[in-house]
């Protein structure tokens, strides 16, 4: 197949699950093109059977914001054509459903077919799309894809709730590259790496988002300060947004920062995940959670909340631990007990691997898509 898929480039799930999702397509023999603003930040350029378009946006006076919407929708009716698409595949529903809908009518007028498939991802349900001002748009332009896929049960749950759609919604699971996010069977190895950041009698803690509000990363903070209280620890974060300077702050205040490692923006998360004891995630809303799922590939455990779509991938106590939103104090008394207790800690980073080896691989989840896209290309 010749697949065109469009996402936000920059650092963020669901262009991480968009990309990911490109190129084991691409390694599966299909033929790829990503159309965006710019390169998505997991794509290193050269990867075969894969193609890059820019979506050039010209910036006129006249407009105070600039119509990327429209920018996308004829680059992707441009490319559609000229490398034959036989669909597009739009992750995020604001505003690349909308786009696609719009080449899709571009397309028909000249006699030619391009079905799209839009990927709702959280947020473009859960915050943005319930909106006012771009409901009706969202709403609509889910109504009139060809195919939709959420990616848990419960955002397919809440899309059919708020949004008032009755089109089926195809729930298709966030998946990991599980070769590629994998713990360091090399103990030494991994002893040197950690090293980086933690003396090896102490605690390797590790939080990894886009710092948005939703992600909650002044909790973050606040429960590795109760655990550092307890025990010797390190806390990695990697990512950067709008709340990092707000949890630096909050380090420094606590007088935790000299164990605190802000990391930024990081492309290889993957060679980080493998040296953290556990991950936090303490979300005030998780629609799937790929951090986490990265962090169990790698057999790091997560302490997490019990929200959105997480209870479908983290089972409490068996591969991570599930806590109420704020609850930092159990959080930290969660995290304190699973590494007090050896045994139960390597029964968790087992179940951890094992859950994502048996329910998220590539292998399993990315043959799913595939069948998808047949399927909308069947229906007539
Ligand atoms: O978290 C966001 O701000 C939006 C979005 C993104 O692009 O990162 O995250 C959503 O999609 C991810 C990939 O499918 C999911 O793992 C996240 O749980 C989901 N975020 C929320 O629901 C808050």
């Amino acid at each position: 197949m010749r697949i065109g898929i469009t996402c936000y480039p920059t650092y963020g799930g669901s262009g991480v699950v968009a990309t990911e999702l490109g190129i084991e397509l691409a390694h599966l023999g299909h033929e790829v093109h990503f159309i965006s603003y710019s390169q998505p930040f997991r794509l290193a350029g050269r990867e075969e059977g894969i193609s890059y378009h820019e979506v050039p946006v010209s910036n006129y006076p006249l407009f105070e914001f600039p119509p990327y919407e429209l920018a996308l929708a004829s680059r992707m009716a441009e490319v559609a054509e000229y490398y034959d698409l036989d669909l597009l595949h739009v992750h995020y529903a604001i505003p690349h459903s909308v786009s696609a809908l719009l080449a899709r009518q571009m397309l028909a007028k000249r006699g030619r077919r391009l079905p799209f498939v839009t990927t709702l991802h959280g947020t473009d349900i859960t915050l943005v799309g319930m909106d006012r001002c771009y409901l009706p748009i969202t709403s609509h332009a889910i109504e009139e894809s060809d195919g939709v896929t959420s990616i848990s049960e419960y955002l397919k749950r809440e899309t059919i709730t708020h949004f008032n759609i009755s089109r089926p919604i195809e729930t298709i699971h966030n998946f990991v590259n599980i070769e590629t996010y994998a713990p360091i069977r090399d103990e030494e190895a991994r002893a040197r790496a950690r090293l980086h950041y933690a003396q090896p009698d102490e605690a390797l803690f590790l939080h990894l988002s886009n710092f948005r509000p939703v992600k909650r990363v002044t909790d973050v903070i606040k429960v590795f300060a109760r655990v550092a209280k307890e025990i010797p620890a390190q806390l990695i974060l990697a990512g950067d947004g709008p709340d990092r300077s707000a949890a630096e702050w909050l380090a420094h205040d606590l007088g935790i920062h000299p164990r605190v490692h802000f990391l930024g923006k990081q492309d290889s998360v993957h060679e980080l995940l493998p040296l953290a004891d556990l991950l936090l995630m303490p979300s005030e809303l998780e629609s799937f959670g790929l951090a986490a799922l990265e962090g169990m590939a790698c057999g790091v455990p997560p302490i997490a909340t019990r929200v959105g779509g997480v209870p479908e991938l983290i089972d409490d106590g068996i591969n991570g631990r599930l806590f109420d939103v704020g609850d930092v104090q159990a959080m930290a008394e969660g995290a304190l007990e699973v590494l007090g207790d050896r045994a139960k800690l390597d029964a968790m980073r087992s179940a951890a691997r094992q859950t994502a080896v048996e329910r998220f691989s590539a292998a399993q989840v990315v043959p799913q898509y595939v069948r998808y896209y047949q399927q909308v290309l069947d229906q007539r």
